[in-house]
């Protein structure tokens, strides 16, 4: 076995060992990328943003999941904030709205358009609604204008006998495609609303998100979609604790409660440490509040680890401690596991326990995830991520190269703006105790993140071909690993001519 010797475990990461070729008869095209982190929740490519304030908030999440992946929404920042952000992912376009945002007639257009800007939502047509829900009128887009701000809703709004409507018994077998139909036969109109016998708004389809829908249904990248059509979004917390060290319930469950209002479709108890009493009891904790919800949990590197967090509610595992290009875990605590021995143990238990796990830090190229994928259900990267565009922060300019920032969530000036709980620390203590487990650096600016998505998507295509696997199932069952001498890694990369051009990435889309 290449991850034990004389009974030891060996540390091997992903330069260690290689994947041996298959017999196949599949092409790389021909592959599905799809993977489950729990029964509701589905991925179209196995890729996840990491949860750092200098990866993922709601602009890279909606571009993650229109490419098919997700994002994980960092907690450096208010819950207030980041229930925001949420919002502003499961708000970016919809298929059949449930639940549609509304207004009020004696509310002033000024005060809807502070609304849009605050929730960052991509449109401006309302229905207009009675305290009971009943169905008043629409308020078009086009007066939602500074022009009239200081007009009431009432006065703008396209009355009830004017706007469009179906009974929601008439929806109920396939929603999208009686819009479609709809949308069809009524040339020009671009709003439906759906209301109850009492004449009660129960719901609203728009003629380009189902135009929108179609598209995608052509297309090769399809979006991650909850059941509602709506993108997929995740959020990160913490073990929050009270100044006494007790866990912090009240403040846990009414967060996570305003997350799932919002729609989130997975929380994330995201710490370094994922094997403690504080990740075990919050996991259990949210599991009795809240049965359905996909959680996440993490990070461990161990199958008892996992076999833990498994027992206390998790769906899905982060195995990772100390591999992050930015962390310095293993340097300053001594502690971690090299990825691929992380990923052989953990999935032993996650077999055994019927959860995912996702290889978490370490990943530099697409050929780590094929490898990392062999074990794990899904990757999760930072460093990959974090040059993108859609990354948060400002392009950084020096001697005419163009980088972004990118810090561990261990570092001292991350922990200083609120990460201090996921690596066991009080806020107040950093000055003085704690030490950092993670560097400030930067990162190369790389373009948009569909364009960096394709290349490593392609990658892991290219070796689902070589072991030909046809589907994730497939290449965990069917990897064959190589030990790789220091020779066979000099041997891997690039070696021996000068390098003219690396490859075709970074082309925009
Ligand atoms: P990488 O993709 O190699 O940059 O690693 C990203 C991962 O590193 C994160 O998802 C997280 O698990 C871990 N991390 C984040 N901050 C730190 C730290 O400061 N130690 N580590």
């Amino acid at each position: 076995d290449q991850f034990f010797q004389n009974n030891l475990p060996v540390g091997l990461t992903y330069d260690d060992i290689s994947l041996a070729t298959l017999y196949s008869d599949v092409l790389p095209r021909q592959t599905n990328l799809g993977t489950r982190l729990s029964e509701s929740l589905e991925l179209q490519i196995p890729i996840i943003s990491s949860d750092m304030d200098t990866v993922t908030e709601s602009k890279m999440a909606i571009k993650m999941a229109l490419n098919g992946g997700l994002g994980l929404i960092h907690y450096n920042m208010t819950d207030e904030k980041q229930v925001r952000e949420v919002a502003r992912v499961k708000n970016h376009i919809h298929g059949f709205i449930q639940e549609p945002i509304k207004v009020e007639p004696n509310q002033k257009i000024g005060e809807v358009m502070d609304r849009i800007a605050d929730r960052g939502y991509g449109f401006s047509t309302f229905p207009v609604v009675d305290d009971n829900n009943k169905l008043l009128g629409l308020l078009p887009g086009r007066v939602v204008k500074a022009r009239y701000a200081n007009r009431l809703v009432s006065e703008a709004m396209t009355p009830r006998d004017q706007v469009y409507t179906l009974n929601e018994k008439e929806i109920t077998k396939d929603p999208i495609k009686t819009a479609d139909k709809f949308f069809t036969d009524h040339l020009g109109i671009h709003k439906l609303l759906v209301v109850d016998d009492e004449d009660r708004l129960r719901g609203l389809f728009t003629l380009s998100d189902i135009e929108r829908i179609d598209a995608e249904s052509q297309q090769s990248v399809k979006p991650a979609r909850d059941s509602h059509f709506r993108l997929m979004c995740g959020a990160a917390i913490s073990a929050h604790r009270k100044p006494d060290g007790e866990l912090d319930r009240e403040r846990i469950i009414n967060h996570v409660g305003k997350l799932v209002d919002e729609g989130v479709d997975t929380i994330a108890v995201s710490t370094a440490h994922g094997f403690s009493k504080g990740v075990g009891d919050t996991i259990r904790m949210l599991r009795g509040e809240f049965a359905d919800l996909t959680l996440i949990a993490g990070n461990v590197t161990s199958a008892e680890g996992v076999e833990f967090l498994a027992d206390a509610g998790a769906n899905t595992i982060k195995i990772g401690q100390g591999p992050g290009s930015i962390c310095t875990t293993r340097i300053v605590a001594g502690v971690g596991i090299p990825q691929m021995t992380a990923l052989y143990c953990a999935s032993i238990a996650a077999r055994k326990k019927g959860v995912a796990i996702l290889a978490d830090g370490g990943i530099t190229k697409s050929g780590d995830m094929v490898k990392a994928l062999t074990l794990a259900n899904g990757v999760m990267c930072g460093s990959l991520l974090a040059g993108c565009n859609e990354a948060p922060g400002q392009i950084i300019e020096i001697n005419g190269k163009q980088y972004k920032q990118y810090r561990g969530m261990g570092s001292s000036a991350a922990m200083k703006d609120g990460s201090a709980s996921r690596y066991g620390h009080d806020r107040k203590d950093i000055a003085t105790k704690a030490a950092a487990e993670g560097i400030e650096a930067l990162k190369e600016s790389v373009g948009s993140l569909s364009g960096v998505l394709r290349e490593l998507v392609g990658g892991i295509q290219s070796g689902m071909g070589y072991l030909g696997a046809a589907d994730l199932a497939q290449l965990r069952e069917k990897a064959r690993y190589i030990r790789v001498s220091p020779a066979g890694q000099k041997e891997s990369a690039p070696h021996d001519v000068i390098t003219v051009k690396t490859s075709d990435s970074s082309a925009d889309s």
